[in-house]
């Protein structure tokens, strides 16, 4: 068995296939994870989720936001915005099927034999490993009940609280306990997030740091896969840190590490019209 990650695929059917093809990738023997925005942007958003799905048994995700931006729109919170690509699966005959089994997906994945976090956008740097499994855990709950996840998506949108809080309870911390796993790219050391910079380390605004640069960091020395910032073009000097989204949807490439030896293969993606 051998086990790979690849970085957002955001719709991007065809490079991931390439990919998976050149690698000899076996569903009935090896496992595929995910960095989560497995939708949305690229061009084949629901061949993508029905293609991922059907391999279900060998998949491990994690949620990013325009999966849950999918979860919100299903459930009528969200309106499509200009530039979405997941309408086909809105409309999609097998649609209920697929969001059923996205909401049964974690925001962190833990592999406890060889020690590695996987997550969307980052961890931030106040929280222990354990720590950020409760967490993610309190969304991941919410997220499968039939009760309560039309509540949580109707307030899961916005900034605020821009930092945790042990105090916070109820929307608040579920809103930044999710945003940190799905959007958080730079922050401060007391874990305040910046929501606006999407560009390159050196765009950071001043006092911020992306997360995983901030030092002392609870989780340092401990292997984490993350993607969601496409500008990083998988570059990351920071040790045990592996930056996975190299901007596949945008026309750069989609990259897949082979999670043991950390060998990377990428295919260039055609470039977005
Ligand atoms: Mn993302």
């Amino acid at each position: 068995m051998t086990v790979y990650a690849v970085g957002d695929i955001q719709g991007c059917l065809d490079p991931l296939q390439k990919l998976l093809d050149k690698v000899k990738f076996n569903p009935d023997k090896d496992k595929l994870w995910c960095v989560g925005d497995l939708v949305n942007r690229g061009s084949k958003s629901l061949k993508t989720l029905k293609f991922l799905y059907s391999i279900r048994n060998s998949i491990v995700t994690v949620l990013g936001n325009h999966d849950l931006h999918l979860i919100a729109c299903f459930y009528d919170v969200k309106r499509l915005k200009k530039g979405d690509t997941i309408k086909e699966i809105l409309d999609a005959k097998e649609c209920k099927e697929l969001i059923g089994w996205l909401r049964q997906q974690p925001l962190l994945h833990y592999d406890n034999v060889r020690k590695i976090t996987l997550v969307h956008a980052g961890i931030p740097p106040l929280w222990t490993l354990e720590e950020s499994i409760i967490r993610a855990s309190e969304v991941a709950a919410v997220l499968k009940d039939d009760e309560k996840i039309t509540d949580f998506l109707d307030h899961m949108y916005g900034s605020d609280p821009v930092h945790w809080s042990e105090l916070l309870t109820g929307h608040e911390r579920l809103r930044v306990i999710t945003n940190y796993f799905t959007r958080m790219r730079f922050c401060k050391a007391d874990g305040t997030i910046e929501f606006k910079s999407k560009e390159g380390l050196d765009s950071a605004p001043l006092g911020y740091k992306p997360w995983f640069e901030i030092p002392n960091r609870k989780m340092a020395g401990q292997d984490i896969m993350f993607g969601h910032w496409a500008a990083l073009e998988g570059h990351c000097s920071e040790p045990h840190i592996y930056a996975l989204d190299t901007g596949c949807v945008w026309g750069n490439c989609l990259t897949l590490m082979n999670v043991d030896s950390k060998v990377l293969i990428s295919t260039s993606c055609a470039k977005k019209k």
